[in-house]
């Protein structure tokens, strides 16, 4: 079995540098994966219902422009006097970014990377925020289990098998694996209406499209919250066309690994088999696209504890449920254009010399910017003229 290498904090100005290593990684840097990666403990029963974090965002009249989250946590760092620019530019210079994932099979003859279009993005959620991601769930279960969410939103499996099955929570569309007692097919239950998506859960995806995870042409309308106890699994299969790619899953709780391959095989309850494996770090978010969307399968085989994720897919536009509304939120998104050290502030700050931490923003800013492919030069673009790549 060929393993994915754990290690894949390059940082999103290291990586656009274009100097960075996928095989090779600093003790120094390792630790600061550690560091983010660890799993945030959280009380079940505590949670309020209204998110401390995002109030601040969410009370402001929506402007798709401002950062998507309140970055109060920057303490590492001290940035107090800050610009909220430098303070986003700081956290999204944090994000690794991996899209190099390869493994060969023979199909039709012909050797196929089925792992194509996969992308693996790290520390996009830092450990408060995940746990006020986990805390919301946690919530939401509960809300479930006390049937105040709709009839489809929440569902419990019966637990007749050992690693058989896991807690879901849809929102956006009544999703359906297998066809249901009422006769539909599997795919999206046009004539149900699911609960929309809760306002968190927007603001991840303003963060992960803000934040150039996700595209701006595939804004996510619909989720499913998986809640896996320990040794819970999802079997092998390739997530249905009622939703369009790519689409990606969000990681909470557990690290676990995630099974890629055109044929894994079912070794027990719970136990599967592939060639590709990939360990998912705590805030870490996988995109499937292109062939590790549709000619690999994907499996997570029993979790080794308790472990959430949150799966964002887009309704093909064909699909969408009848009484569908779109969310005035996630329309405009605009992608982070990293602020120009070009403005007199800043270049005041950069001739005083004060700040070390301003120094050391400027230095991401010039590794950000030394690749032209990936952003635009300085100064001659502005965020709405800023081109997707995908
Ligand atoms: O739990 C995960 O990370 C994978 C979930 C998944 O494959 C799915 O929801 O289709």
């Amino acid at each position: 079995m060929a393993l994915a290498n754990v290690n894949i904090a390059e940082s999103s100005a290291e990586l656009l540098q274009g100097d960075s290593s996928d095989d090779v990684i600093s003790p120094k840097r390792k630790l600061n994966v550690d560091a983010h990666t660890h799993s945030p403990r959280v009380e079940e029963s505590t949670y309020s219902g209204s998110s401390k974090r995002f109030v601040s965002v969410l009370s402001k009249p929506v402007n798709n422009k401002q950062p998507t989250f309140d970055h109060s946590n920057f303490g590492q760092v001290g940035n107090a006097d800050l610009s909220e620019d430098h303070k986003e530019l700081f956290r999204f210079c944090q994000v690794g970014r991996r899209k190099d994932f390869a493994y060969y099979e023979n199909i039709d003859g012909k050797k196929v990377n089925v792992l194509k279009g996969l992308e693996l993005y790290t520390n996009v959620f830092n450990p408060d925020e995940q746990k006020e991601i986990v805390e919301l769930v946690y919530k939401l279960q509960r809300m479930g289990r006390n049937r105040e969410l709709r009839a489809r939103t929440y569902s419990e499996p019966r637990k007749w098998m050992r690693g058989k099955g896991r807690v879901t929570i849809q929102f956006g569309c009544c999703y359906n694996y297998a066809v249901d007692k009422d006769g539909n097919p599997p795919g999206i239950v046009r004539d149900e209406v699911a609960d929309p998506l809760p306002p968190l859960f927007k603001e991840m995806i303003k963060r992960m499209v803000r934040w150039h995870v996700l595209p701006p042409s595939c804004v996510p309308d619909s989720c499913i919250v998986n809640i896996y106890e320990e040794g819970d699994c999802i079997p092998p299969h390739i997530d249905h066309h009622d939703f369009v790619r790519p689409f990606c899953t969000v990681s909470f709780l557990a690290e676990c690994k995630i099974l890629f391959g055109t044929n894994l095989k079912i070794v027990n309850e719970g136990e599967f088999s592939g060639p590709f494996s990939l360990p998912l770090p705590l805030g870490s978010v996988l995109i499937l696209n292109g062939n590790g969307a549709d000619v690999a399968k994907h499996c997570v085989p029993g979790v080794p504890a308790k472990r959430i994720s949150i799966t964002f897919r887009k309704m093909d536009a064909s699909k969408l449920p009848y009484r569908y509304t779109p969310a005035p939120e996630l329309v405009g998104i605009e992608r982070f254009v990293p602020p120009s050290p070009n403005t007199s502030r800043n270049r005041q700050h950069l001739k005083d010399g004060k700040s070390d931490k301003r120094e050391h923003v400027a230095k991401s800013e010039n590794k950000v910017f030394s690749n032209e492919d990936d952003f635009p030069p300085l100064g001659k673009s502005t965020p709405s003229k800023s081109k997707s790549r995908r």
